[in-house]
């Protein structure tokens, strides 16, 4: 913190002033691609809260508690609870002072409930990039047609939504194309045991609207981001639940998302009707499963496996293939189909693989 307290003071003293002056204008409109409403007789105190719906690099899109949005942008003097991470982010809670004219100012970042991070793989230090914040549910969405269902990709978009502590909610969507998929059976199979071990499961249908409205109520009050695969249909879900075309329905080039490390656009668009529920659309959400994935840690994200490791030989137990291991007898009862574990087992092989080659400087 470069400011002393007594600096803190003063500024927001002269912030506190130059916006009493010129009270009573009501209203200052602030047309750019947002429009954002300043109003002149809010009260200036400790700052006022608000949750960030829109980055722009360094500007800000805010909705205070009222559902105004002001335009706010970070200073060095800003305070943050969190430390070595991005400063201010899509869904962070946030106190600001309102500006009478121009832009009005973040004072200071609140803790994060949650968070989506990126970890950059190339930095030294621990900084950590958070895509988003305060997020309730991960919808990992899958499809029941093309592009075909993958239990490996839905368990590491799980991973990433336990590390960030968020729900998970598991949508089958393109369900009107269940019928005609060969895979039919193995599909109902494998979300039938995501239900039976704790997870949500919804299915819907563009074409058909099944779920979507049930999707609509998953989602009241609370702050959800879609992943998966590109062509599963989030955009098409986002966009009818929000009621009109806002996702993005573009996806990036991989070389275009690296571009965007630093000047990430992302929103939280809000809910048609529903009042304080949000949905994260961020263009660089597919990136964000590609953290350092931890190869001794994976085994405590397959909560199925949780229970019975305590039965195992060896007190540290990978489950790959040790002598007296409890998930791999289960797996021979039948308790623990096999390919859950064999997810595990590529989980594991290729985080085991990315740490060798960081090892041996790769
Ligand atoms: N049959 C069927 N097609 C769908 C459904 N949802 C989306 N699609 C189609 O799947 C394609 C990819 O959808 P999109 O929303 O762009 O997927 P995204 O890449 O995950 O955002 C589009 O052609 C959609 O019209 C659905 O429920 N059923
Ligand atoms: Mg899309
Ligand atoms: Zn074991």
């Amino acid at each position: 913190m470069s400011k002393t307290s007594s600096e803190d003071h003063l500024f927001s003293e002269r912030i506190r002033r130059s916006h009493e002056d010129r009270t009573r204008k009501k209203v200052v409109k602030h047309r750019e691609r947002h429009s954002t409403k300043v109003l002149a007789d809010i009260t200036v105190g400790a700052g006022l809260k608000a949750r960030v719906i829109t980055s722009e690099g360094a500007n800000f899109i805010v909705m205070d508690e009222s559902g105004n949005e002001v335009r706010a942008r970070s200073f060095k003097s800003t305070r943050s609870a969190n430390t070595n991470s991005t400063l201010v982010t899509v869904g962070d809670e946030v106190l600001f002072e309102p500006a009478e004219q121009d832009i009005a100012v973040i004072r200071e970042v609140l803790p994060r409930r949650t968070k989506l991070s990126r970890r950059a793989h190339k930095r030294r230090d621990s900084f950590e990039q958070v895509i988003a914040a305060n997020i309730d549910i991960l919808a990992i969405v899958m499809s029941a047609g093309d592009p075909p269902f993958q239990n490996g990709i839905l368990d590491k978009y799980i991973i990433a939504g336990h590390e960030g502590g968020l729900e998970i909610l598991i949508v089958l969507n393109k369900v009107d194309e269940l019928d005609s998929n060969p895979r039919k059976p193995f599909i109902e199979e494998a979300l039938g045991y995501y239900r039976s071990i704790g997870y949500r499961v919804i299915r819907t249908s563009i074409v058909t609207a099944e779920g979507v409205l049930e999707l609509g109520k998953i989602f009241e009050n609370k702050t959800a981001v879609f992943a998966g695969k590109s062509g599963v249909g989030k955009s098409s879900l986002v966009n009818s639940l929000v009621g009109r075309d806002v996702a993005r329905t573009k996806e990036l080039t991989r070389r275009e998302q690296r571009g965007m490390h630093t000047t990430t656009n992302a929103a939280l668009v809000p809910i048609a009707e529903h009042p304080n529920s949000f949905i994260v659309d961020t263009p660089g959400i597919r990136e964000f499963f590609h953290f350092d994935l931890d190869p001794d840690i994976i085994k405590f994200h397959f909560t199925d496996f949780l229970k019975l490791q305590e039965d195992c030989a060896m007190t540290n137990c990978m489950h790959i293939h040790e002598p007296g291991c409890a998930v791999i007898e289960a797996v021979d009862d039948g308790l623990i189909p096999e390919w859950r574990h064999n997810s595990y087992m590529g989980l594991w092989e290729e985080a085991e693989r990315e740490r060798k080659m960081k090892a041996s400087g790769i």
